[in-house]
């Protein structure tokens, strides 16, 4: 598309990365990962995957470039346990890693999506192949989670975003033992009307934290007579009160318009779950789930998303 507004995420041109035609065993699609770097460097992306009844797992991929060369696990690494938790009945999904360096530790908080609806839940681990499940976190309706890496002021945070009424907005909650939630606050408001992140907004992969606060990527939902739109603009929070919004971008940054993006099982969807920083530590390297069925890589510096920010009104 030929645009007068700047470019700040570039597609990589091996889009998508990743589809289902690279699985091991029978997958219907496989999107909206999250990524983390492993210490010796790897990129390791948890995909979702869903399957022909609808049910969604996790899976994880494994690259020593973050682009191909991809190892992915034999077997599904993350399977729904609706025994233990019944929150899980109907799949796991959308999940976004954290690393804690107080536990040592990575956080996967993942949507459950349970009988009554998708809601929040925790799992801890230090080789994505053995989890510990904290379990439900948030009940229904609530997703787009993710844990902030440290505690500030003695307290965990949590962003996600509960549903209410026909509207829904991102919220904060506080934790001292990383179970259980509360005080919880508003960070941010879906807008109104004709703006593209009106009525319903989300996290997208966790805040990155620069100098000048948390820069926090989130998708806004747009309703048109031919569907949804989902599409990713910018705000950037204080470091020490993520509650404290210092800029929110008016545009959107980034949006379904590479043909991977506009077709699938559901078009005109840029779902990012989880990005990478390079060696140089500005180079952002965005995974993202395209139409709900493949995965893909966008990269762009994050000193220019700052310095964009900057310029929005
Ligand atoms: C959202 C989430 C995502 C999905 C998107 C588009 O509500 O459920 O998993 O990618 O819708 O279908």
């Amino acid at each position: 598309m030929t645009t007068h507004y700047p470019t700040l995420l570039n597609r990589h041109p091996q889009n998508p990365i990743l589809t289902a035609a690279d699985w091991h065993y029978p997958a219907h699609t496989v999107f909206n990962p999250a990524a983390t770097l492993l210490k010796d460097g790897t990129t390791l992306l948890l995909c979702r995957v869903e399957d022909r009844r609808g049910h969604s797992h996790l899976c994880a991929a494994r690259s020593p470039n973050g682009i191909d060369q991809w190892q992915i696990d034999p077997t599904p690494t993350l399977v729904p346990d609706p025994v233990g938790f019944p929150e899980e009945l109907w799949g796991i999904e959308d999940p976004r890693i954290t690393y804690v360096p107080e536990l040592d530790k990575y956080a996967v908080v993942y949507t459950a999506f349970s009988r009554h609806g998708p809601g929040v839940a925790l799992a801890f681990t230090q080789n994505f192949r053995d989890y510990e499940r904290v379990g439900i976190i948030m009940q229904p309706e609530d997703k787009d989670a993710a844990l902030l890496p440290r505690r500030i002021d003695g307290r965990w945070i949590i962003i996600h975003r509960p549903v209410s009424g026909a509207r829904a907005h991102m919220w904060l909650s506080y934790s001292t033992d990383l179970k259980h939630w509360g005080d919880s606050r508003i960070m941010m408001e879906a807008r109104w009307g004709a703006w593209w992140d009106a009525t319903k907004i989300g996290l997208s992969p966790p805040p990155i934290e620069t100098p000048e606060g948390w820069l926090v990527l989130y998708h806004g939902v747009r309703h048109t007579a031919a569907g949804a739109l989902y599409r990713l603009g910018l705000a950037l929070f204080a470091l020490d009160d993520p509650q404290r919004c210092i800029k929110r971008g008016s545009d959107w940054i980034f949006g379904p318009e590479a043909p991977y993006e506009q077709v699938g099982d559901v078009g005109y969807v840029a779902f990012p779950c989880g990005y990478t920083i390079g060696s140089d530590g500005d180079t952002l390297h965005l995974y993202y789930g395209a139409a709900d069925s493949s995965i893909a890589l966008a990269a762009g510096s994050i000193q220019m998303l700052l310095d964009w920010l900057r310029q929005q009104p």
